[in-house]
């Protein structure tokens, strides 16, 4: 007992902090420079409990309000089914706000790059740019592509201000659910709006029945899944390139001893390509060799990492907890943050290492770093003279410690490759995925995405939900963090994966090329994921609706606000959703109800909270069987399906992995 207080004090071990061994290294260096980190805080600092269950209004002067006891209400008498479906409803706006800012800041690029005023940027993806142009009913015929694109970025972003009617893009989903929407009212009207709405109905003395405060909720979501984050997948397509497979790798080893070392962390690919356009400028590279680098390594973290890894092949160093580990090593000459998921802690923990934080937002300064504002019209000056900043900081490095960890990946699954991948280029379908579904094949499709949270062993809940889901055949699609955990644990190339996965899975992907973990991008392309699915069902078998699929979304080691506006439109949209950490309803068994019963019964989808990752897989695989018992499908029988194809996964582990990356998708490396 007492040994267990001590270690209670001390916190957690670096084994017990992170599943990473990487972050392991670098955690016992931590130690050893007498540094802290978010995990080293997180045990120090024991969560609110009356926070973290919803219990605290701070709405309005009167309270704040702590609503504690069995009975009690504020001041004003609001109750703790108001006070914790308002805490919600306000932590998915400021989720929706986020992700969709992040679209309108693509949509001014687009148009400025339409103008000819966007240094650098060009039209990358024509076709999709085309194809968002029907959609938006802005003619293409005869038309130049910047006339098209100054049409698009400009109906892009009227979908912001827009007062009535709903956002286009909602023309994309199945029928059953357009008319379903329609009939609630859930249809997101402009983006804007519907997140100014929720302010309004959860400031003091607005709407105070929970039930209607949360259909506000899904609406101010679905303008985020079927507005504001849309727009920006589609946008960074036409900007930047639709993703295809591609090699790269992950982890704090892709960090390089003898060359300058620059990591974009945050969201936004805008200003990231720019600094990757800098990297390869041969008077820089020059500078850098002066300087004694043998050349400049990009590498990101977080989502800036997915978008730059899924379509330049930019190497990943990590997910969300790696920010400050990489700092740690001693060897980032210049980390640029753009938007969302920085930590204050980084300029205060550069002070003991040479790295340069450089903020580079309008909307974010932080005080310690260079502040070195982005402006599309000038990006690739902005880019160059950041790239030689770093340059010059190279020289200033102390003693560099750098985890040797690094695994290959395969990532870039975006809904087009999938649909390409799974039916060739002539018939491009979803079809062979729908008939190994409903064959039993593949039991299911599991999305495992989200956040780190240092609450709990980095990684590890990813871990074991991708381990025991492949096992179990289930098909899995991966954004943001989530997709990171993968990478690093090796699981994102389709072999190691393939050995785990379940008979009739590995029957499926040895025959479709297709990898049984799909890595389709950052937090904003959970949108991929709707479009997946969308296409399932048209594609036919598997139901007339989004809530037929057997298919369920889970963020288990979520932390962020965007993560509550995720699971609020994936619900919205008929999806099952789990949350692993904590239930921030907890206070209030009606709105936990609302939640999941209420909305399972209006909109087909709901989201649960499950802290345990055995209960997550046995909830996740229940609602898979569930679903194909209503469509009639046979019932999942591993033993149906040989464990065939052995020979042709022997012979590719003997490739190198840009051979086996062109075996295995027809695609060769880095293409
Ligand atoms: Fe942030 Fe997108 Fe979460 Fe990662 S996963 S910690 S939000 S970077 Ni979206
Ligand atoms: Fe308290 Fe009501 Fe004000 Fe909330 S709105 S802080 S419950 S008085």
């Amino acid at each position: 007992m007492a040994a267990e207080k001590k270690k209670k004090k001390k916190g957690r071990t670096p084994e017990e902090a992170s599943l990473d061994p990487a972050a392991q290294e670098m955690l016992v260096r931590a130690e050893e420079l007498g540094l802290g980190t978010a995990f080293s805080r997180a045990d120090h600092m024991a969560p609110c409990p009356i926070g973290a269950n919803g219990q605290c209004c701070k709405v309005c002067f009167m309270g704040p309000c702590r609503v504690t006891k069995d009975g009690q209400t504020g001041v004003c008498g609001a109750t703790i089914e108001t006070i914790t479906a308002r805490n919600f409803a306000r932590a998915v706006a400021a989720g929706a706000a986020s992700h969709s800012d992040h679209g309108r800041d693509l949509a001014f690029t687009l148009i400025a790059t339409a103008k000819g005023e966007a240094q650098g940027y060009k039209i990358r993806d024509p076709f999709k740019l085309s194809k968002l142009a029907k959609e938006l009913g802005i003619a293409t015929e005869g038309r130049k592509v910047n006339e098209i694109a100054l049409d698009v970025g400009e109906a892009c972003l009227a979908m912001f201000g827009q007062q009535e009617g709903e956002l286009p893009l909602v023309e994309r989903a199945p029928q059953k659910r357009k008319d379903l929407w329609r009939k609630l009212r859930l249809a997101p009207r402009g983006i804007d709006r519907e997140v100014v709405d929720v302010l309004h109905r959860t400031h003091m003395g607005d709407d105070q029945d929970p039930e209607h405060i949360l259909d506000q909720t899904m609406r101010a979501g679905m303008s985020d899944g079927w507005g504001g984050s849309m727009v920006a997948t589609d946008i960074s397509d036409i900007l930047f390139g639709t993703p295809s497979p591609l090699v790269s790798q992950m982890n704090l080893g892709v960090l390089k001893e003898d060359e300058v070392n620059i990591i974009v962390h945050g969201h936004e690919p805008t200003l990231s390509e720019m600094i990757l356009a800098a990297t390869t400028d041969p008077e820089l590279l020059s500078y850098a060799e002066e300087k004694g680098a043998k050349g400049i390594t990009l590498a990101g973290i977080c989502c800036t990492s997915n978008e730059t890894l899924v379509r330049q092949g930019v190497p990943s160093a990590g997910n969300f907890l790696h920010q400050e580990l990489a700092i740690i090593t001693g060897a980032v000459d210049a980390m640029v943050v753009d938007v969302q998921c920085i930590m204050q802690a980084l300029p205060e923990l550069a002070t003991n290492f040479h790295t340069e934080v450089i903020t580079t937002s309008p909307k974010v300064k932080i005080s310690g770093a260079t502040h070195m504002e982005f402006d599309e019209h000038h990006a690739l000056d902005i880019a160059k003279s950041i790239v030689r900043k770093a340059i010059d900081n190279y020289t200033n490095r102390g003693e560099v410690r750098i985890p040797e960890f690094t695994s290959d990946v395969v990532p870039g699954f975006s809904h087009e490759y999938i649909n390409y991948m799974l039916g060739g280029s002539y018939r491009a379908s979803f079809r062979p995925l729908n008939d190994a579904v409903i064959s039993g094949r593949i039991r299911g499709v599991v999305a495992n995405v989200g956040c780190n949270n240092p609450r709990t062993q980095q990684d590890a809940t990813h871990d074991f939900i991708v381990r025991e889901l492949l096992k179990n055949d289930v098909l899995l699609v991966e954004t943001g963090c989530g997709a990171i955990a993968s990478g690093k644990r090796g699981y994102l190339l389709g072999e190691a994966a393939l050995e785990m996965a379940g008979p009739g899975l590995r029957e499926v992907c040895e025959a479709t090329g297709m990898p049984p973990v799909l890595h389709m991008g950052s937090c904003v392309d959970n949108t991929r994921i709707l479009t997946v699915l969308c296409q399932v069902v048209a594609e036919g078998g598997l139901g007339d609706d989004i809530s037929d699929v057997p298919a369920v979304g889970i963020a288990p080691e979520w932390m962020s606000e965007k993560a509550l506006a995720i699971a609020s439109y994936c619900a919205a949209s008929g999806a099952y959703v789990i949350l692993g950490i904590n239930n921030p309803v907890q206070a209030s068994e009606v709105v936990t109800d609302i939640l999941s019963k209420g909305w399972e019964e209006k909109v087909g989808g709901k989201i649960e909270f499950v802290v345990e990752p055995e209960e997550m897989v046995r909830r996740m695989l229940e609602h898979i069987d569930k679903k194909r018992e209503a469509l009639g499908l046979p019932a999942y029988d591993p033993d149906k399906f040989g464990r065939s194809g052995d020979w042709r996964m022997e012979e590719l582990m003997q490739l190198e992995p840009e051979a086996r990356a062109e075996a295995l998708y027809g695609q060769p490396a880095g293409d």
